[in-house]
C-alpha cells in the first residue's frame, strides 16, 4: 500500500495566494507529466511555469516543480503544482489526480514516507505537527529545535551513556578477575542514578504546556478596585463590562494577550467578598478555583484607598502562590505606599501607566517555558520510563543483587529510548502517532 502514489493539498483550504498540490510515490513524474507539459525535458528541483491542462481544458496556469528521489520531503518522487488560491483550481487538480491514479492521501501520510524511508526521526515527524500547530513564537522555537534535531541529539547521548553502562556490567560479568562485581555494581548505580537524574531533568512539563498552551493570569481582588479595567486595558478591546457598581463581574471573562511570544490568558473574576448575592456567591466561589489553577495571580488593590479586610484577607491567602501585587489607580491620590508590599506593580488601567511593567512581570513567569531538551507529552512519558528502570537498576545494586538483574532494567530503559526517536516502535505506534497530522503533510 505504501508504494502507491498519493496527493493532496499541502496548503490550508480556502482563499489564498497560492494552493499547492502536492503528489508522492512512483508515478509522481508521470501523473505531472499528464498534466503539465514542460518546455523542455524535467529537471529536477526546478521550477518551470505552464498550464494545467486535463481532457482538452485547461484547470489553471501554475509553476511545477519536480524532487526527484532521494532528494525530496518524502525521499520518493515528489511533484509539487503551485496553482492559484481558492479552492477550485485545486480542487479540479486533485481531481483529474485521482482519476489518473493517484490514490488521496492519509493524514500526515507525506510525513509518514519520510519517517519509513528513513528522511527524518519520529521526534522530528512530530516536531513537523508541533511546529505547525504552534500559536506563539515559544512554541514554535521549542518544536523547530525538535526539528533541527534537538531531541535525537539528547536521546543519542542518553542511550550513550546507557550503552556505557551496559557494557562497564557485561565486562565485570565476563572478566571478574578484573573488575570485582562489588565495583561493577556500584559504578553501575551511580551511573544508573545519574542518568535518571538527567532524563528527568529533560522533562518539564509544566513548561512544555505554558509554551504550548498558555500562561494561566486570573486577576482577583475585592470589587471595584478595577480588575476588568485592567484585563480591557491588557487585551486592548472593551471585553469586560466596567461600571462604579461593585460587584459588576460575576461569570469569568477571558482574553488571550501574546507577550513576548508567550500566550497569556488573562481572566477576569468577580470581586472577593462575603455577603453578595445568589449569583454573585456563585462567580466569588469561580474566582476561587481560578486562583488555585493559575499559573500566576495577580492580586489587584485599589492604591487610592486604604486597605480594608478583604484586601488583607487576599494578601494572606495568597501570599505563598505565584503573586504580583498590582497598585492600580495609581493616577488618582495614592494612599497605599507601595514600599509596605512585596515588589508591586503600580499601574492604572485608565492612563495606561506601569502596564508594559505588568505585562513583563506576568511573561517572566514564562521565562524558559519550553526550553527544557524535552517538549512533547510522548517523549516526557518515555523518558520517565526510562528513568524508572534506570533507578530500578541502580536500587537492584544497592541490595546487592546480581549485576544480570539490573542488565534487564538496563535493557528496558533503553527500549524506552528507541521509542522516542522510532527506532523501537510498532505500527500501532506509527498510526497513532500521524493520525494526529492534518492531510497533506
Ligand atoms: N481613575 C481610575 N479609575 C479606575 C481605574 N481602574 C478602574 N477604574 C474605575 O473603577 C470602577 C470599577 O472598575 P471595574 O474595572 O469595573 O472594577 P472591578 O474590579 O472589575 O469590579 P467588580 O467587577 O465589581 O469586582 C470603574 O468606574 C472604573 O472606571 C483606574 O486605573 N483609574
Ligand atoms: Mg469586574
Amino acid at each position: 500500500m505504501d508504494q502507491d502514489t498519493i496527493a493532496a493539498l499541502a496548503t490550508a483550504p480556502g482563499e489564498g495566494g497560492i494552493a499547492i498540490v502536492r503528489v508522492s510515490g512512483t508515478d509522481a513524474e508521470a501523473l505531472l507529466s499528464r498534466l503539465f507539459a514542460p518546455a523542455r525535458a524535467w529537471e529536477s528541483h526546478r521550477m518551470y511555469y505552464g498550464h494545467i491542462v486535463y481532457e482538452g481544458e485547461t484547470l489553471d496556469e501554475c509553476m511545477a516543480v519536480l524532487f526527484r528521489a532521494p532528494r525530496s520531503y518524502t525521499r520518493e518522487d515528489v511533484a509539487e503544482i503551485h496553482l492559484h488560491g481558492g479552492s477550485w483550481a485545486a480542487q479540479s487538480v486533485l481531481n483529474a489526480l485521482y482519476r489518473l491514479g493517484a490514490r488521496p492521501a492519509g493524514p500526515g501520510e507525506f510525513t509518514r514516507r519520510a519517517f519509513l524511508n528513513g528522511r527524518v526521526d519520529l521526534s522530528r515527524a512530530e516536531a513537523v505537527m508541533a511546529l505547525i500547530s504552534a500559536e506563539g513564537g515559544r512554541a514554535a522555537r521549542a518544536a523547530l529545535r525538535q526539528l533541527e534535531g534537538g531531541v535525537s541529539g539528547f536521546v543519542r547521548s542518553a542511550q550513550a551513556d546507557l550503552i556505557a553502562l551496559l557494557s562497564g556490567a557485561a565486562a565485570a560479568i565476563d572478566y571478574p578477575e578484573e573488575i570485582t562485581l562489588e565495583e561493577a555494581a556500584s559504578d553501575l548505580e551511580a551511573g544508573a542514578r545519574r542518568l535518571a537524574d538527567k532524563l528527568e531533568a529533560a522533562c518539564d512539563e509544566r513548561g512544555a504546556r505554558i509554551a504550548d498552551q498558555g500562561l494561566e493570569a486570573v486577576l482577583c481582588g475585592r470589587p471595584n478596585v478595577g480588575k476588568s479595567s485592567l484585563l480591557n486595558a491588557l487585551a486592548r478591546q472593551e471585553r469586560a463590562i466596567v461600571t462604579d457598581i461593585p460587584g459588576t463581574t460575576r461569570d469569568i471573562i477571558r482574553a488571550d494577550v501574546m507577550i513576548e511570544g508567550l500566550r497569556v490568558h488573562f481572566a477576569d473574576t468577580a470581586g472577593l467578598r462575603e455577603g453578595a448575592d445568589a449569583i454573585e456567591r456563585i462567580g466569588v466561589d469561580r474566582a476561587r478555583q481560578a486562583i488555585a489553577g493559575a499559573d500566576v495571580v495577580l492580586a489587584v488593590f485599589n492604591a487610592s484607598l486604604p486597605l480594608d479586610n478583604e484586601d488583607r484577607q487576599l494578601l494572606e491567602d495568597t501570599k505563598d502562590a505565584p503573586r504580583i501585587v498590582v497598585l492600580n489607580q495609581c493616577d488618582k491620590e495614592m494612599v497605599l505606599n507601595p514600599a509596605d508590599f512585596d515588589d508591586p506593580v503600580v499601574v492604572s488601567a485608565q492612563t495606561g501607566a506601569g502596564l508594559r511593567d505588568l505585562e513583563k512581570r506576568v511573561a517572566a513567569y514564562g521565562a524558559g517555558a519550553g526550553e527544557s531538551a524535552l517538549t512533547q507529552q510522548r517523549h516526557m512519558i518515555l523518558a520517565r520510563e526510562a528513568a524508572a528502570s534506570l533507578r530500578a537498576a541502580a536500587d537492584a545494586c544497592a541490595r546487592g543483587e546480581a549485576v544480570d538483574l539490573a542488565v534487564i532494567d538496563l535493557q528496558e530503559a533503553l527500549a524506552s529510548l528507541g521509542r522516542i526517536t522510532g527506532e523501537q516502535v510498532d505500527d500501532k505506534m506509527i498510526d497513532e502517532i500521524f493520525e494526529r497530522f492534518c492531510v497533506g503533510k
